[in-house]
């Protein structure tokens, strides 16, 4: 039984402090907009969680606007370019000279969050840390979220709910059966990530193709290497000794009068390869942003910033409607966002498809695999189109 019970109300209830739910949240603020964040995890967890890599320029531009990229400005590694290496060959896109100057930039997602909540907690925003929210209810016109807290079970009455939670979250688990179309697929292999001390032996990042798998060279300082391998949909990290890490990243990586620098290794990860979408990503008065309405396989480094993405014309929608009473930009919140996160689904699973071990060499299959490389090679309109989508179409 509960021990007590709390009310709250805000103008929007946001469940989930990741990039979405603190991005909307700190946007909302500087309109005057009221917002409570729910999160299940503690802030040591939510900040210590290694995750994505690479942002792009139009999230770099929204984290500038809404005031939380001073640290990202003087820390972040801006790049111009990346290498793609296929059975031995290697190319390099030069993203700035093909995309009329634009670049990404290497900030760690934990960076980006320690980031986030700090200045949301100095500007006087509610974070709730380690509170889950268990339900959703009331959404036609009087939402309000149940959650635990302590082990109390409290209620956030407010206007609007923003589901922010992640693929595994409560949102879009509250929406009735049969009114979302669901598209996914899972990809027949996963991806053993380290985190290593050792200086990166790349300045830019190495996407490899190799007869044992894929490989990924990236990194997260001057003085830290993050590094991936294709391994088994339902391996797990038992199987990956730190030996058997390096031993494969030489192989996968290995190009003439380049060598790869070992070091410790401080973290390892395993995640399966998938890919999801939610149609539509709102019900009533809740709205699904990042994860918790999409997922995209990490090959295109598109998950943080289709999060950010969303987020921004979720906001925009509500900022309309509080500052004019109209809610048709928010209505049709959806069927904007639709567009970019199946064209962004097509590039991941484009660069997916190309960079992974999916049939034994001299197969019809890795004949196309390799065909679709040279293209790239070759023709300078396949790589702007790589280059385009890489460092993200700008947004209106
Ligand atoms: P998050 O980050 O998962 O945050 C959701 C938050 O909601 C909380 N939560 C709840 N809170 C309250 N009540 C509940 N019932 C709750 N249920 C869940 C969770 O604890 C969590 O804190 O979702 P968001 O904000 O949508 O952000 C999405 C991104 O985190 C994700 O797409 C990226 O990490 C994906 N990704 C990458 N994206 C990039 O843009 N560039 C990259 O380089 C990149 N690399 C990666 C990646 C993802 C990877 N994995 C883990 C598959 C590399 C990897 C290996
Ligand atoms: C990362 O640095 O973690 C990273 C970089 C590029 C990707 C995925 C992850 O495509």
């Amino acid at each position: 039984m509960p021990k007590s019970s709390r009310v709250k109300n805000t103008q929007v209830g946001i469940i989930g402090a990741g990039p979405a739910g603190l991005v909307l949240s700190h946007r909302l603020h500087q309109m005057g907009i009221g917002s409570i964040v729910l999160e299940s995890r503690s802030r040591e967890h939510v900040e210590g969680r290694i995750r994505a890599g690479v942002l792009e320029q139009n999230t770099v531009d929204l984290l500038t606007s809404i005031g939380v990229a001073d640290r990202l400005h003087k820390e972040a590694l801006v790049h111009h370019g990346v290498e793609f290496r296929f059975s031995g060959r290697s190319t390099r896109i030069p993203l700035t000279n093909l995309t009329g100057g634009r670049a990404i930039y290497i900030y760690g997602q934990r960076q980006v969050l320690k980031d986030l909540i700090q200045a949301r907690l100095d500007t006087g925003g509610e974070i709730l840390f380690e509170a889950e929210a268990t339900r959703v209810e009331g959404l036609d016109n009087s939402p309000h979220i149940c959650y635990e807290q302590g082990g109390n079970e409290h209620t956030i009455q407010c206007e609007y709910v923003a589901g922010c939670d992640g693929f595994h979250g409560v949102s879009r688990k509250s929406i009735p059966n049969g009114v979302l179309k669901e598209y996914s697929h899972e990809y027949p292999f996963g991806w053993v990530g380290i985190l290593a001390d050792v200086p990166p032996s790349t300045e830019e990042l190495i996407y490899a193709f190799h007869a044992n798998g894929f490989a990924l060279h990236s990194l997260r300082s001057p003085t830290c290497s993050r590094l991936y391998v294709q391994s088994d949909i339902d391996d797990n990290l038992e199987n990956w000794p730190d030996e058997r890490i390096w031993a494969e990243l030489h192989v996968r990586l290995a190009t003439d009068g380049w060598s790869l620098n070992e070091g410790p290794i401080l973290e390892k990860t395993f995640a399966p390869l998938r890919t999801f979408v939610a149609e539509p990503m709102q019900y009533q008065r809740l709205f699904l942003a990042g994860d918790a309405a999409h997922i995209v396989p990490p090959t295109g480094a598109k998950g943080l910033n289709l999060a950010v993405a969303d987020v921004r014309v979720l906001s925009q929608g509500l900022i309309k409607r509080y500052e004019s009473g109209c809610d048709e930009l928010l209505q049709r919140y959806s069927e904007t966002r639709l567009g970019s996160v199946w064209r962004t689904q097509g590039f991941s699973n484009f660069i997916t498809k190309l960079m992974h071990l999916q049939a034994p060499i001299d197969t019809f299959d890795y004949k196309l695999q390799e065909a679709a490389f040279d293209y790239i090679c070759t023709s300078e309109t396949a790589a702007r189109a790589l280059a385009e989508n890489y460092v993200g179409i700008p947004e209106n």
